[in-house]
């Protein structure tokens, strides 16, 4: 009944919102019919730096039915169990998304297969859910089943990373800028190098991950600027220890003056610094080569405080409550927005000045919430 009436809803609505032309259907759909000054043409990215640091539980309101017993029916198809980022994001969907909260979540770990994504979502379908998550492996392959979800009159919520689909087939985009992190990368690298020369190698996300590709984008962004820098080398690690491990070994193989290693995530960070002690190579501020992290992950922010990665910028996995806000406008027919970018800062080890990230100390770690 639920899912009936709301796709009611939103189809009346987004007629609504054609005729009085702002914008309707696309990234920009209105669920309600807009007053004249609400019509986002562009949905401006919220502004979450207020977001609070949501502490481990979450900060996600209960739904308003909470407690009436008709639960919101979500079906989260979640990437995998690849890293402690991964994680730190699935536990933030499970507190959010709970019963207490007035949810019925589905959820399943796509164990980084995009065939098993794609059934889960086709799953959900059947299920009739309410509504469904989708943290996409890849950014490729989606607009079947997002148009099956449609057709079905089931919103789907993209979120932490992003897909190369019709953005009508979505509601919205929920996650971290990448390209800016791997720009905040580079950025630092560039003012700690300060015109001095690089030969860097890349330990890359999985293969077609928008965190991998916004990264890779943002990092070669600054790099082009740089002619006394070499990219020596670019491989995927898959976002894992075992992977980073793997490449960095036979990284070592191939190269032996490069003195600037980027790990795409804080778990490869951690393979790299397996391959590179069995090596007998130094790294961090005391050491030969210069590690950049990303995720800003405990374990991360730990080795960023001991000196062993020199920098680690951030990617908060805690975006559930900003999901359970979308779904929470939706049943109630208000207007959300079309991307919400969860903001990031980045860390640097003690010693380090940067104007680009905060110098690491105990009261910092201690201050994380994950
Ligand atoms: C980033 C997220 C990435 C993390 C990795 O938003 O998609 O995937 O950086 C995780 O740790 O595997
Ligand atoms: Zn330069």
């Amino acid at each position: 009944m639920k899912k009936k009436l709301l796709s009611v809803i939103l189809s009346a609505t987004m007629v609504a919102a054609l005729v009085t032309g702002c914008g309707g259907g696309g990234s920009d759909t209105q669920t309600s019919a807009p007053a004249a000054d609400n019509t986002t043409t562009d949905a401006p990215a919220a502004d979450t730096t207020s977001a609070p640091a949501a502490d481990t539980t979450t900060d996600a309101p209960a739904a308003d039915n909470a407690g009436s017993g008709d639960l919101i029916k979500v079906g989260f198809a979640q990437v995998g169990h690849e890293s402690d980022w991964r994680a730190a994001n699935t536990q933030n969907y499970q507190d959010a998304f709970s019963e207490a909260n007035g949810y019925e979540l589905s959820f399943v770990d796509a164990d980084n297969d995009n065939a098993v994504q794609l059934e889960a979502v086709r799953g959900f379908i059947q299920q009739e859910v309410d509504y469904i998550c989708i943290a996409p492996i890849e950014t490729a392959g989606w607009d079947t089943v997002l148009q099956e979800a449609q057709d079905a009159g089931i919103p789907v919520l993209i979120v932490d990373r992003s897909v190369d689909a019709d953005a009508s087939l979505y509601e919205t985009q929920i996650g971290c800028d990448m390209v800016l992190e791997g720009e905040t990368a580079g950025n630092w690298l560039a003012e700690y190098l300060d015109g001095a020369d690089a030969k860097i190698l890349v330990i890359e996300g999985s293969v077609g991950a928008s965190a991998t590709l916004g990264r890779t984008e943002g990092f070669n962004n600054i790099a082009s600027a740089h002619s006394e820098w070499e990219i020596l080398d670019s491989q995927s690690g898959d976002f894992t220890q075992a992977g980073g491990q793997e490449v960095m070994e036979s990284f070592i193989k191939s190269y032996s003056d490069f003195n600037v290693v980027v790990c795409q995530n804080d778990n490869e960070a951690y393979g790299a610094m397996d391959a590179m002690d069995a090596a007998g190579i130094t790294y961090g501020v005391d050491g030969d080569v210069i590690i950049i992290s990303f995720d800003a992950t405990h374990d991360g922010l730990q080795y960023t405080l001991d000196g062993k990665i020199n920098c680690n910028v951030e990617c908060n996995p805690l975006q559930a409550e900003f999901a359970a806000e979308v779904i929470q406008k939706l049943e109630a027919g208000s207007a959300i927005d079309a991307v919400t970018v969860v903001k990031d800062e980045a860390f640097v080890a003690p010693g380090i000045d940067s104007q680009y990230a905060v110098t690491m100390s105990q009261e910092v770690l201690d201050g994380r919430a994950y």
